[in-house]
Order: structure tokens, then C-alpha cells, then sequence
């Protein structure tokens, strides 16, 4: 972990500007009837999951270059994700991914502890197969013809589910590979009906507390047909499990020019909204770092999850899904939480009175321009006012270069070939 001295030096150099333009922008807020006391409270409270799978290397189909000094376990991950936390006060939990995470829970609980982290969803894998498993997933897992397959599938989530049990996880995330490549393949149908039927059993082994999420993705590791294309696929596993049920949207899962923030707002209206993986597509599902492509897009969102927040049922997970190839890891991931944030802080801005009467009178210039000046307003001291007052740094990558962390770790941590790479 890193000092709380090299938080202190670097912060000591900014902490004058930053008390400038916090008040600069807390004037300018106040003309317009906002307190930037409250916006920067709400920003303190979110924290968005990170990934485990997250602070290793990714890969593409081309090709995977090992990063310095590279988490060899599931331990390694959390101590980075431990720095990202402690740097940015922003990553208050970490999402395991089974078998990749797989260690005794009072190890787990042990180390999260020490690093100051608690755990998010558990997510399963049934996409790769393992070297003990009798039966191949190369076909598919929870919807594959053959019934031993699928079993062995259902029995693999519910071992997720009891070791998330014991670690305080309340969320299952299954994500599948299964789908067809050839037109003619599959029986679209029966192969639907298999997977409904193995996500059940899966589904009634959950606790009353859990959630189960499931996630939509049109292409890939299948090419022609995935078993869960779309959001409103989705939405049907959803409905036909329960309450307990509810969709997952990552933002890279969608075809070209679809309206997220759209299928945000309809799944929020039936209570199904789940959860995100926040990350950034140009072309398809490149994984990018979220907010690096399309940052309106994600205020947009925001948008819309501000909009429901009234509601305090209302409790989507968030998380972080992107894969690193040129970036050191901690960095990319402490970016793009600060990026989910500076959405979220942006959202916040919206003037909502003005917005419903310049909708209810179809003034649509006026109406999408009360969005544009929130999201045109430099949120940045409001978020660095946050980390400060929370012992966190006021600038999380000249902090994190300064520490000499990676450095460290990669004397101790020898180069990862084989790792498992970014993900879904
Ligand atoms: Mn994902």
C-alpha cells in the first residue's frame, strides 16, 4: 500500500488551487440555486465496484503483453485494488470472478480487510473450461444440449453463490459464452428454453437477499447468435425468473448508435435495472476506459439514474468491465472511476423543475440545453474536494507515480504469461 506521506506530499503542492476553485465553483453553483456542499456528499457516498479481473493485463484475439509487475493471485489483485481505492475513495468493493479468484473465504475475508475492501458481485465461468471439468463448455454451458453439460454448469454457479456467501457478496452475475456460429446451428428456441431452465436452478439456489444479473451481448465469443443478445432477452430471463431477477447493462453491448440511456430508463421503470459494467465502445465491444470515447453518453446515463434516485428502493450495482492493453491498470481503472464519478456529479447539476417544464411545454431546445449546462460544468474541484476530505489524493495519478508502487510490485511479483485476460 502506499504512505499516507506520499498522499500528503502530493496533495500538500495542490491543496491551495484546489481550495480556489472549489470556491470559484461553489459561487458560480450558488447563483444557480445549488449547494456544492450537497453535490460534493453525494459524490463522497458513490463508489463503483472494481473488477478483480481488472488490474491484470487484458489481451485481444491478436495478441497479450504481460504489464510490470502483474498480480500473480487473487491477493496481488486486491492489494492493487486496494491502492486504487485508497487513492481515489471511489472503488470501495472488488468483483470476484470463480474459478479465476478461487481461495478459502477466511483468506479472502482476511485480506480484504486488510487493504480496506469489501465484495461486490461474484461473477461465474462457464465460457472456458477448467482442467478438471468433465465436460467441455465449447458448445455452450447453461443452454448445451447435453443435460450432464448444463448440470455441471448450474452446479458451478451455486459453488459461486456459497462462497460469495461467505465473503458478503449479495450478487450473482452469470455471464455465458453460448450461442451458435453458423445459421442452422442452434434451435434458437430450445436452445432459449435449455437456458431458462438451468438459470432456474440456479436462480431458486440463491438466498432471499441476492440479486441474480444477467447480462446482454450481441456478438462474441459467438458470432452469429448469442443466447442473450439483447436487453430485451434480458429482460425476459428477468421477468420469467422473479424478483429477485434483473438485467445487467454493459455499456459496450450494443450494437452502433443504440440509445443506452434509453433501455436505462425502460428497464428502470419495471424494476428491473440490475446493474452496469461500465466501460467505452468506438467500433463494438472494445472495452475501452469508460468515458474515454463517449463522456456525454455516460452523463446521459447518469441522467437518467439521478432521475430514479428519488425512489429509494432503487439501488443499481455498479462496476467497472474494461480490458487494459496499453495503460498501466491501476491507472486506467482510477481514471475511470473518477470518470463514472464526474458523470454521476454532472447529473447531479441538472435543473429538474426547468427540465419538466421545458418538456411539458415541448421546448426542445431548452430542455436539451438544461442538460448541456450541467454537463458543460467543470466538476472537477467538487470531485478532488471529495478525495481530499477523505484522506485520498487530490490528483490519483501523479500520486501514484510519485509512490513508486509499481515499481515495487514488480520486483516481487515475476511476469505473468498465461493470466486470464479482460472480459465480457
Ligand atoms: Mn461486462
Amino acid at each position: 500500500m502506499i504512505t499516507e506521506h506520499i498522499i500528503n506530499q502530493d496533495n500538500d503542492k495542490r491543496v491551495a488551487a484546489l481550495h480556489a476553485d472549489y470556491d470559484a465553483l461553489g459561487e458560480h453553483l450558488d447563483r444557480r440555486g445549488i449547494d456544492i456542499a450537497v453535490i460534493k456528499a453525494k459524490v463522497a457516498d458513490y463508489g463503483v465496484a472494481v473488477p478483480s479481473w481488472g488490474v491484470g493485463t487484458g489481451g485481444t484475439r491478436f495478441a497479450r503483453f504481460p504489464g510490470k509487475g502483474e498480480p500473480r493471485d487473487v491477493f496481488d489483485k486486491l492489494s492493487d485494488c486496494g491502492v486504487i481505492q485508497q487513492l481515489t475513495r471511489a472503488t470501495p468493493s472488488v468483483s470476484l470472478h470463480i474459478p479465476w479468484d478461487n481461495a478459502p473465504a477466511a483468506d479472502l475475508n482476511a485480506k480484504a480487510e486488510e487493504v480496506g475492501l469489501s465484495f461486490d458481485a461474484m461473477n461465474s465461468n462457464t465460457f472456458q473450461d477448467q482442467a478438471d471439468q468433465p465436460h467441455s463448455y465449447q458448445f455452450g454451458s447453461l443452454s448445451h444440449t447435453n443435460a450432464a453439460t448444463r448440470t455441471q454448469a448450474v452446479e458451478h454457479n451455486i459453488a459461486c453463490i456459497e462462497l460469495g456467501a461467505q465473503i458478503g457478496s449479495k450478487a450473482l452475475t452469470i455471464w455465458v459464452g453460448d450461442g451458435s456460429n453458423f445459421p442452422g446451428q442452434t434451435n434458437f428456441t430450445k436452445q432459449f428454453e435449455r437456458y431458462l431452465d438451468a438459470a432456474r436452478q440456479v436462480y431458486d439456489a440463491l438466498p432471499d437477499d441476492w440479486t441474480l444479473l444477467t447480462e446482454h451481448k450481441m456478438y462474441e465469443p459467438a458470432f452469429y447468435s448469442t443466447v442473450v443478445q439483447d436487453w430485451g432477452t434480458n429482460l425476459l430471463i428477468a421477468q420469467q425468473m422473479g424478483d429477485k431477477a434483473k438485467c445487467l447493462v454493459d455499456l459496450g453491448h450494443h450494437a452502433p448508435n443504440v440509445n443506452i440511456e434509453m433501455i436505462v430508463a425502460r428497464l428502470t421503470q419495471f424494476g428491473k435495472l440490475g446493474g452496469f459494467h461500465f466501460n467505452d465502445s468506438k467500433y463494438g465491444d472494445d472495452d475501452l476506459d469508460t468515458g474515454s470515447i463517449n463522456p456525454y453518453q455516460l452523463f446521459l446515463v447518469f441522467n437518467e439514474l439521478v432521475e430514479a434516485e428519488a425512489d429509494p428502493d432503487f439501488n443499481p450495482m455498479h462496476m467497472l468491465d474494461q480490458s487494459h492493453n496499453v495503460t498501466d491498470p491501476i491507472e486506467s481503472l482510477m481514471v475511470s472511476a473518477m470518470e463514472v464519478q464526474r458523470a454521476y456529479a454532472q447529473a447531479l447539476l441538472v435543473d429538474r423543475p426547468a427540465l419538466e417544464g421545458f418538456q411539458e411545454g415541448n421546448d426542445a431546445l431548452m430542455a436539451t440545453d438544461t442538460l448541456k449546462a450541467a454537463y458543460r460544468t467543470d466538476v472537477e474541484p467538487i470531485l478532488a474536494m471529495a478525495r481530499l476530505d477523505q484522506g485520498a489524493a487530490i490528483a490519483p495519478i501523479p500520486a501514484f507515480r510519485a509512490s513508486g508502487y509499481r515499481k515495487a510490485v514488480a520486483d516481487e511479483r515475476p511476469e505473468v504469461v498465461g493470466a486470464g485476460g479482460g472480459i465480457v
